[in-house]
């Protein structure tokens, strides 16, 4: 499969400091920052630094130090957020899993109880 990365996405934008964000975490590999309208007290969106239009072409390409670098911000984000007693983590992925925006992210829900997605 081909991976194209459009450079224009908001989230480029937002690694690049053109456009505002509410960080919550940074490391080399990951930016962490509170999503533009909150599904619940904690929605966090944690986005990989390289150019990964999904989590299968993250999962694909990433190098091991990328990738581990990813989810130790990951990490991170569960050790700061209230997300103590749960939480639920999503990627929505290209069309039929309705992404928007076409740069690897992770959601990270939590801080109320959500309902079941899967019976
Ligand atoms: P999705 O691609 O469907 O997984 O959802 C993209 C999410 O990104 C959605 O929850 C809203 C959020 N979002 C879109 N634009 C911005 C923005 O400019 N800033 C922030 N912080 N979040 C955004």
């Amino acid at each position: 499969m081909e991976y194209a990365y459009d450079d224009q996405n908001i989230f480029a934008k937002i690694l690049r400091g053109e456009i505002p964000n509410k960080t919550v975490y940074e490391n080399d590999y990951a930016l962490a920052f509170e999503d533009i309208a909150p599904q619940a007290p904690v929605h966090v969106l944690i986005i990989p630094k390289g150019a990964y239009v999904s989590l299968d072409h993250f999962a694909r390409d990433a190098s091991a130090e990328e990738q581990v670098g990813f989810m130790q911000a990951v990490a991170e984000v569960c050790q700061i957020t209230d997300v103590k007693d749960g939480f639920r983590s999503i990627a929505n992925t290209r069309t039929h899993g309705v992404q928007d925006v076409p740069h690897y992210h992770m959601h990270i829900l939590g801080g109320r109880q959500l309902g079941r997605m899967l019976q």
